[in-house]
């Protein structure tokens, strides 16, 4: 029986010392150490000792148990550090990994400086006014006394709707003015941005479809000294404290007198340069005192009141803003292109 007990013991040892993890050492402690385990089948038989080998037996099995009990314990802190090990080999969380770089996007430029000259007019008390794309030769053309024969009026100069001519897609955003003032009585400060469209062809400089922004005044006493009191200070603002201007003589059927405004070249100060193409000066817009008819014309009367009018190509103004060469560029939609801005 003293045999049987000592091969209960090695064969246990062995097998614990060869368990792989928690579970299989459990397994172990019930065939061994368990009511029905092998252990206990052997104690059961010393009922059949004689009274001098029963405590010698009973001393050896005691002596098998608590080395089977330390053997389960020891391994089991094993596997235990062990397992602990490889779930935190597993589990590891590197913070210093860079994140996956969230993509929202990014404005226009023609928004970029779209914006910057909303925020300049309305700190100088203009509102924003806008209106239809598809407009009425009425408010377009006739309303801003705009000759019958003027060149705009040509069919292959102007997006027709109509067969007969009375709904064009607008050539500026004038008409929306020309609402405005007929909705509105005298004092008027607004500013209409928006979308416009000419029969051009595709070039560096062309599109058939582009911005504008028109501005308008009107009010008892506006004059020539107003226009370029507001011109000089929000160009100063767009292209710096120090721009100078020069307002050339022109003529546009809506406005009488009539200028085009340039800024003195930022690039070159006015020595010449390729940005400016050698002039000095860069032309950025019309503009004008508003025709007494289209005053009239729209049930403002030229007697009481005067107003300034301007318009400029945002096109034009973000291109010289950006050192961009091409408008095409504008409307690709390339993000390599728009991702610098
Ligand atoms: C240009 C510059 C301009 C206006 C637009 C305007 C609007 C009304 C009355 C009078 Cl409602 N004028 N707008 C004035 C001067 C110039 O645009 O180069 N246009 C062809």
């Amino acid at each position: 029986m003293k045999e049987t007990l000592e091969k209960l013991r090695a064969a246990a040892l062995t097998a614990i010392a060869d368990a792989p993890g928690a579970k299989r050492l459990e397994e172990l402690r019930v065939k061994y150490l368990g009511k029905k385990g092998e252990l206990t089948a052997i104690l059961k038989q010393m009922g059949g000792l004689s009274a001098e080998e029963r405590p010698v037996i009973g001393q050896a099995a005691n002596s098998v148990r608590e080395s089977i009990e330390q053997a389960l314990e020891a391994r089991g802190a094993v596997v235990e550090a062990d397992a602990l090990e490889r779930r935190l080999r597993d589990e590891e969380l590197d913070v210093t990994v860079p994140g996956t770089e969230a993509c929202i996007g990014r404005r226009h430029p023609i928004s970029i400086v779209l914006d910057e000259a909303k925020d300049i007019f309305v700190g100088m008390g203009f509102s924003i006014a806008e209106g239809p794309e598809v407009e009425l030769s009425v408010y377009d053309f006739d309303r801003l006394n705009i000759p019958q024969s003027h060149t705009v009026r040509e069919w292959s100069d102007t997006f027709y709707v109509a067969e007969d001519e009375s709904v064009h897609l607008r050539c500026q955003t004038s008409p929306v003015q020309v609402r405005y003032m007929e909705a509105h009585s005298p004092p008027i400060r607004i500013i209409s941005p928006g979308r416009v469209y000419r029969k051009d062809e595709i070039d560096a400089t062309h599109s058939p479809m582009f911005h504008q922004i028109e501005g308008l005044a009107v009010d008892r006493g506006i004059t020539m000294g107003d226009l370029k009191g507001t011109l000089n200070a929000v160009l100063q603002r767009l292209y710096g404290a120090d721009t100078k201007t020069r307002f050339r003589p022109h003529h546009f059927p809506f406005t009488e007198p009539s200028c085009e405004v340039d800024v003195q070249c930022f690039v070159c100060s006015g020595a010449g340069c390729r940005t400016c193409k050698g002039e000095g000066w860069i032309e950025l817009l019309g503009a004008g005192m508003v025709h007494p008819k289209v005053l009239s014309g729209c049930g403002i009367d030229p007697e009481e009141y005067s107003g300034f009018a301007f318009g400029l190509g945002l096109e034009r103004m973000t291109m010289l803003r950006f050192g961009i060469d091409d408008m095409r560029l504008l409307f690709e939609n390339d993000m390599r292109f728009l991702g610098q801005f």
